[in-house]
């Protein structure tokens, strides 16, 4: 290489122009990383996917989300609903929290595992993506983080019935969206009901979403007991904000807790 194209003639640009590449996330406290998948609703077209929920869909999704924990990404738990992965990071982070990393890796890892789980699945190959961004909250409001994303999911439920009800029934995509924007929750709920579909009988993880976290279980070695570590898929949620509801994720929360060395060892047994 020439004297005059040496490293040292770049350096100043690269310190200078990498302007986000030092942003991190405080030390303590922990974040969602929320991923929506971009234009989904052209992708589920194209995979002739199931109206208006599809389980063999979900099933691409919550594969991508567990892509995030085979990665050894550590994520504490992972809430999907929809077309949306929402990683917990409670105790640890990983890329030293650096912003610009962590959205990166974690949409290039959710994205290309569902391209490869959607040719499994439904036998086309696509080229899909997801957007990232970072969520900052303390441990109580994470519980809450997943109340609201609950609540949405069960809104888009809603909404997604009675939308494909009304495109059944002969209505244009612009009229039936219209139509919908002026029902009221209780209209909705009739309408639907007038035609068959009690919304509150529909499978629960089109209702409540899925949940994927680490359980602690004993496994016997020879002559003593060891805790190990499993990542579990949860499709019959309970509603987070009810009694059960809290219990449930209060005591997922404390499995995500680092526990003594010595306690046991993570055991990732996939797929479940
Ligand atoms: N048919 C079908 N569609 C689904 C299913 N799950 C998600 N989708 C589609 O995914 C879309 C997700 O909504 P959005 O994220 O708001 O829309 P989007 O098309 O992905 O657009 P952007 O996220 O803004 O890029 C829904 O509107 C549905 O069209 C499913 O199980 N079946
Ligand atoms: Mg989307």
């Amino acid at each position: 290489m020439p004297e005059s194209y040496s490293n040292d003639l770049f350096n100043p640009i690269q310190v200078k122009n990498e302007v986000f590449s030092k942003l991190q996330i405080p030390s303590d406290t922990p974040f969602f990383v929320r991923l929506n998948g971009k234009r989904f609703q052209a992708v589920s077209e194209k995979l002739r996917t199931e109206k208006p929920f599809d389980k063999k869909f979900a099933k691409c999704l919550v594969k991508s989300g567990k892509a995030i924990f085979e990665e050894n990404l550590n994520p504490a738990l992972i809430y999907v609903a929809s077309d949306e992965i929402n990683a917990l990071f409670a105790h640890t982070a990983p890329f030293d929290r650096r912003v610009e990393k962590i959205n990166s890796v974690l949409a290039g890892t959710v994205s290309s595992a569902f391209s490869w789980n959607a040719l499994k699945h439904f036998g086309k190959p696509l080229t899909v993506a997801f957007d990232s961004r970072i969520i900052i909250l303390s441990t109580k409001k994470s519980v809450e983080y997943l109340m609201w994303r609950q609540l949405d999911a069960w809104r888009n439920h809603n909404n997604a019935y009675a939308y494909w009800l009304l495109r059944k029934l002969g209505r244009k995509p612009k009229d039936a969206a219209k139509t919908l924007k002026g029902l009221k929750t209780e209209d909705l709920h009739q309408l639907l009901f007038q035609h068959g579909v009690n919304l509150a009988k529909t499978p629960a993880w089109q209702r409540r979403g899925i949940l994927i976290y680490r359980q602690p279980f004993q496994k016997l070695l020879e002559n003593h007991t060891v805790t190990r570590w499993r990542v579990r898929e949860d499709w019959k949620l309970p509603v987070f904000s009810s009694k059960e509801g809290k219990a449930f994720v209060q005591q997922v929360m404390e499995w995500t807790k680092p526990h003594k060395s010595g306690e046991g060892n993570y055991c990732l047994s996939l797929p479940q």
